[in-house]
């Protein structure tokens, strides 16, 4: 089982010159501005600073790249801008575009992306053209409902299959609940990263 050791900052992007330039091998976390991209990784972390988090939506706005146990077998973990917040100009929506398209199309250690849904909603049309990409791409990994300790244990399989059937999602692919409130769900996101990571 993938133990997290060590976690830090390495690079924080907008354009390709400023990514790691190996090609270590990488997961992504992805999905709308404020479903808790940040809040997971510092879940599975076990830090409560690493990734800034925020009430208000859009606070990561640029590609952080983390590295995780450095010391051994090493890889790194993307936290991705978040998107569909209100309030964008159409300026900020084409550099966001350019900007993951940019990262997801042209990254050599890029195994797979974590699609991250509010287990409480219907996925958004974009999160629904968001995985469309991924698959076409096949970088679509496991789907992870966040914010699972808002709904009941019944509520939550009814979401976990609206989410799988909005999405489109293979009759294999994974969902996996994850509360970063009751810190639920992480020994499962540990695992999928672990298999998404030594994938070749
Ligand atoms: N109840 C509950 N709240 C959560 C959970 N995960 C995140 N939140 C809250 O949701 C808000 C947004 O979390 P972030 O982790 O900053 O979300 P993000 O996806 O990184 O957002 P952007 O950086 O804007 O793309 C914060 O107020 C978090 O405390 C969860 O599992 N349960
Ligand atoms: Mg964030």
């Amino acid at each position: 089982m993938l133990k997290i050791m060590q976690s830090e900052i390495v690079a924080t992007a907008v354009r390709p010159q400023q990514y790691p330039e190996d090609n270590l091998a990488e997961a992504a976390f992805a999905g709308r501005s404020n479903v808790g991209k940040s809040s997971l990784l510092n879940l599975i972390t076990g830090r409560k600073n690493l990734a800034r988090v925020s009430g208000s939506p859009g606070k990561t706005q640029t590609i952080n790249f983390y590295l995780v146990n450095k010391d051994h077998d090493p890889f790194r973990i993307v936290d991705l801008p978040g998107y569909g917040y209100a309030k964008v100009s159409k300026k900020i929506t084409q550099d966001w575009g350019v900007m993951m398209e940019t990262f997801l199309t042209t990254r050599k250690g890029l195994k797979k992306v974590f699609q991250l849904v509010d287990i409480r909603h219907k996925p958004t049309a974009q999160d629904v053209q968001m995985y469309e990409f991924l698959k076409y791409y096949n970088l679509d990994g496991p789907v992870i409902a966040t914010k699972a300790d808002k709904v009941s244990k019944r509520e939550m399989q009814k979401q976990m299959q609206i989410i799988r059937n909005t999405l489109e999602m293979d009759k294999d692919a994974v969902i996996i609940p994850v509360s970063a409130l009751k810190k639920t769900g992480v020994d499962e996101v540990l695992e999928a990263i672990e298999q998404v990571i030594s994938q070749g």
